[in-house]
């Protein structure tokens, strides 16, 4: 079997056991950080969900506690679903959550919860106050399709905040309530925002300070320094989390993308296995952090036999890239702590066909930052323009194994001693599509050859890397986790997490790889990998 325990991740977050899925309601308070999420006390697979709950000072080491808030009420006598916190102007964090209600059909409503002992800084107790339900859904709204509150956040007296559902047959929407009191909420007639994608799970909303500034603004900062606004959702249908970048008009309670066909572009948080995610504002940092799920990609019976699936992703700071026009996303600097034993190369030029090992440490649990240089864009491919728009394809067509001109380069992580199995994460240059002056940079994760194991499922994962080029030079960090390599492109431009399951390449017989599979020489000005120590991980 390959239900290997050097496949569990070492420093992704995850409990002892058991299935998880969305992070619920990230927070901080009195000095702590809180993650709850979605889990099933009983099993490995989805089902029985209630909100468990961790702790940490610094969001790497973990501390279960027990679960939060679990069934009890006849509004959530079926499952308590996903929800958010709201800090309340006196410092009380409040839960708004999903409950189902009803056995035979799903059912949905929202419910809120308090804390039953502030000057617990655990936060050990939730309550549900005797109003709840508080907000259910009235005519004209699809009843089974009516889920996942966001953080509320308040001007004018008044507190919104949006619920994910869908209307006719299939346009995702984000509808509006408004409450004074957080007790009764009215919804705003027009949505905040649909559009043709299918149903909105886990809708996130949030300001963004000017371009290029890394600073975090809490979710109800409005005026001059909340620059501009991202609407996030998760597509039920294709299982991904796209974003806009847009403005919010509060008189009219409406959110307008900046590019009007950027709800059909799908700019993507993660191109790969990431989903029903959350931001929070960190006050202790003045920072925005995302949280996101990758589930796993073995089968459910590998899930059963090994007792858990289901991890969260390195937390990751966003902001609003230079451009204005998409987010950039970077593991929190707190992970660095966990960095152990390092290798550096410098200046070496892998030549077409050529690959190179990183040796002297272990890198089956390591983070590998590296910047490339290619010595010219001349012999780069050109672009068929059937794919040229559609980066998972282009990368189906030409993975890590077909050579190319410029690229494919980049790593081979989880790799064995024959290199059978690899995972390769990496780049491909085009010429300028049609009509266009910059080379076109497409990034991919290929776990074709990840594993021996033939019962997996394989994904080829890829983005466009929107970056000017042409000076040669590109960056990718990956942090490889056993079983996740997670990566980021450019400093953070386009990020790619995937599961992978190695049969030869697991704990000490992991290696590491820089490859070039095109016809231009690649220089690795700089490579840098550590080990990654485990931090505390919920008592595992
Ligand atoms: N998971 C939750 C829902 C949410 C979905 C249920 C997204 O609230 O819409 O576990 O993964």
């Amino acid at each position: 079997s390959i239900i290997d325990p050097l496949l569990r991740t070492g420093y992704h977050f995850q409990p002892r056991k058991n299935w998880i899925n969305d992070p619920n309601a990230p927070l901080y308070y009195k000095g702590w950080y809180h993650l709850f999420y979605q889990y099933n006390p009983k099993g490995a697979v989805w089902g029985n969900i209630v909100w468990a709950h961790s702790v940490s000072r610094d969001l790497i080491n973990w501390m279960a506690l027990k679960p939060a808030i679990e069934p009890s009420i006849a509004s959530d006598k079926y499952g308590c679903w996903s929800g958010s916190a709201t800090m309340l102007p006196d410092g009380t964090p409040t839960i708004m959550y999903t409950g189902v209600n009803r056995p035979d059909v799903n059912y949905q409503v929202q419910n809120v919860a308090y804390p039953r002992n502030k000057s617990d800084p655990l936060l050990r107790e939730w309550d549900k106050p005797s109003h709840n339900p508080i907000i259910v859904p009235k005519a004209g709204i699809n009843a089974t399709q009516f889920r996942d509150p966001t953080t509320a956040w308040r001007a004018g007296g008044h507190w919104r905040l949006l619920i994910g559902s869908v209307t006719g047959p299939a346009h995702g929407v984000a509808y509006v309530y408004r409450s004074r009191d957080f007790k009764r909420w009215t919804r705003v007639e027009r949505p905040l925002h649909s559009a043709a994608t299918g149903m909105w799970e886990c809708p996130d909303f949030y300001p963004v300070e000017a371009a290029g500034r890394r600073e975090g603004l809490d979710t109800s900062v409005s005026g001059r320094r909340a620059r501009k606004y991202v609407l996030k959702n998760s597509l039920d249908l294709r299982r991904y989390d796209y974003y806009t970048v847009g403005t919010y008009d509060r008189r009219a309670e409406r959110y307008v993308p900046d590019d009007p066909a950027g709800d059909e572009r799908h700019l993507r948080y993660d191109y790969g296995n990431f989903y029903a995610s959350k931001t929070f504002y960190d006050p202790a940092k003045r920072r925005r952090i995302l949280w996101g799920w990758a589930n796993e990609s073995d089968t459910s019976a590998d899930d059963v036999a090994k007792g858990w699936a289901g991890i969260q992703a390195i937390p990751r700071t966003v902001w609003l890239d230079p451009s204005g026009k998409q987010l950039l996303q970077w593991p929190i600097e707190e992970v660095e702590a966990l960095r152990g034993k390092s290798v550096t190369v410098k200046h070496r030029v892998i030549k077409p066909g050529q690959h190179v090992e990183v040796t002297g440490l272990q890198t089956a649990q390591a983070d590998v930052e590296v910047t490339f240089e290619v010595s010219s864009l001349a012999g780069a491919e050109s672009l068929d323009p059937e794919l040229a728009g559609d980066a998972q394809r282009l990368c189906g067509a030409r993975g890590a194994a077909v050579e190319g001109g410029v690229g494919p380069f980049g790593l081979w992580v989880l790799a064995s001693a024959d290199r059978q199995e690899r995972t390769a994460v990496f780049f491909r240059v085009f010429r300028p599509a049609r009509g266009g002056d910059k080379p076109v940079v497409l990034m991919c994760t290929d776990p074709t050859k990840s594993s021996l194991n033939p019962n997996l499922y394989q994904p080829t994962f890829a983005g466009f890397v929107d970056t000017d080029i042409s000076d040669g030079k590109i960056s990718l960090r990956s942090l490889i986790d056993r079983s996740v390599v997670e990566s980021f492109g450019a400093g953070g431009k386009t990020c790619i997490l995937s599961r992978v399951y190695p049969s030869l390449a697991t704990g000490k017989n992991a290696r590491l790889y820089v490859f070039n599979g095109g016809k231009a020489d690649v220089k690795v000005s700089r490579l840098t990998a550590w080990e990654m120590k485990k931090p505390l991980m919920n008592g595992a």
